[in-house]
């Protein structure tokens, strides 16, 4: 049964095809077509144009990064998941299932040095064949990788040691060579430098060190790309970080030039931090270059996109998309899922992390903008409110299905996935005992 669904390609290699995906979806259209004309008739007559939130839904893709594909882990433990990705061809083959599946994942983005392409032709090929690109690339300054010459236990690019910084910078400077031989276009940079103890940095100096540092990084990109700064409060140092906040990055980006940018991770700000007032902000200044998706309870938890504060994620695309639509000065942010799962079949978990990222995108498409101006301008606080929440408390996953139909995806992905027993059909060619490189 199994091998009559899928394909096994020369190097035992699962792809989910078209075909076999428009046989799933057979089952299911009926309900669809009469969910989603339900939806289009109410929506039709409210003044929206669903064919083109439909296409928009269809267009938008999360680039998925090469750490999500296996068991992520917490500091007191790590729980394998059979079938994970051992090498940087297999994640190309993960997220190509995703992506298959969705439409929505046209993107990885890959860690150096976990990453390291031995065969920089044969995985770009592999990623054309996928559908994929590759988006930004991410360096690592918060390890000493074995051999390495420099250590970055008491910072990178913000070191008092200058050795230690240079040699940070260096690996900046070979993760953008490397990411120029895929044809990617930017790099993130997020740094765990700061301190756990007070008095163990001089504040000024590590802010002065880390900008020196990311200006010679920016100064070593070509010119067609763009540097995220990524900002964080804290941790892995408890006291101090020396990228802490959005201000701190906004203003770093500023000094290194036009190409830098703020990265803003949701799982990157204190408790009850208004992120979508700071999403705002830096789309007002034309600065939010990319964008990280998680979700959080109480810090950087890294929890699937929209699993504990739906409204919250639904408040920030509001704001993301009124800032595509009014901030041209702004560039098309990079977006990414930036999350680590302990207990979830990873894949089923970026499935489920791409379906918020949609529903939020797709309920934030139907905000009455013109409406709500209006009751801004009237100093109607309760029309205003609920102009946002009858966008939020609609149904949108029947214009979600539409976008998925239309690009060839699965109408219900996760079902489709455990229908194929893609996992299963993973373990039997990669083994039960194999773990995510970088994991
Ligand atoms: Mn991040």
């Amino acid at each position: 049964m199994l091998k009559t669904l899928t394909r096994l390609i020369k190097n035992q290699t699962m792809i989910i095809g078209k075909d076999i995906i428009e046989q799933y979806n057979k089952n299911e259209v009926e309900n669809f077509n009469s969910d989603f004309d339900f939806l289009q008739n109410k929506l039709t007559k409210a003044g929206a144009n669903v064919a083109e939130i439909v296409n928009k839904i269809a267009d938008f893709q999360v680039a998925i990064p090469s750490w999500a594909l296996g068991a992520g882990g917490t500091r007191f433990g790590r729980f394998s998941y059979g079938g994970e990705p051992s090498s940087l061809e297999q994640k190309l083959d993960d997220v190509g299932l995703i992506h298959a599946l969705t439409h929505s994942a046209g993107a990885v983005s890959l860690h150096i040095p976990w990453d390291i392409p031995s065969d920089v032709k044969a995985i770009k090929e592999k990623a054309v064949s996928h559908g994929l690109v590759f988006d930004a690339m991410n360096s690592n300054t918060f390890q000493d990788q074995p051999g390495a010459k420099q250590s970055y236990k008491f910072g990178s690019l913000n070191a008092a040691n200058e050795d230690s910084r240079a040699y940070a910078v260096e690996h900046n400077k070979e993760v953008i060579r490397i990411g120029k031989e895929l044809d990617s276009k930017s790099l993130t940079v997020w740094l765990a430098d700061g301190s756990s103890f007070p008095g163990q940095l001089n504040f000024q100096t590590a802010l002065s060190n880390t900008e020196k540092s990311l200006k010679e990084i920016y100064a070593g990109m070509p010119e067609d790309w763009k540097l995220f700064i990524e900002y964080k409060p804290y941790e892995p140092n408890f006291y101090s970080t020396t990228i802490q906040d959005w201000g701190t990055s906004f203003m770093l980006a500023n000094a290194c030039g036009e190409r830098a940018f703020t990265l803003v991770d949701l799982g990157h700000h204190l408790p009850n931090s208004n992120i979508e007032q700071i999403v705002a902000t830096l789309m007002y200044k034309g600065k939010l270059g990319g964008f990280h998706f998680n979700d959080s309870k109480y810090g950087d938890d890294d929890l699937t996109v929209g699993s504990i504060k739906p409204y919250a994620l639904f408040l920030i695309f509001n704001e993301l998309v009124y800032g595509m639509e009014n901030n041209p000065n702004n560039p098309y942010p990079a977006w990414m899922i930036d999350a680590s799962h302990n207990i979830k079949d990873p894949l089923e978990d970026l499935l489920q992390s791409l379906e918020a990222i949609l529903i939020a995108y797709a309920t934030a498409l139907l905000v009455d903008q013109k409406a709500l101006k209006e009751a801004q301008q009237n100093n109607d606080v309760v029309l205003a409110q609920d102009i946002l929440q009858n966008a939020y408390r609609t149904d949108v996953r029947p214009l979600l299905r539409a976008a998925r139909l239309q690009t060839g995806a699965a109408l219900d992905p996760i079902a489709t996935y455990r229908n194929l027993k893609v996992r299963e059909q993973l373990i039997s060619e990669r083994g039960l005992n194999v773990k995510a490189t970088g994991l």
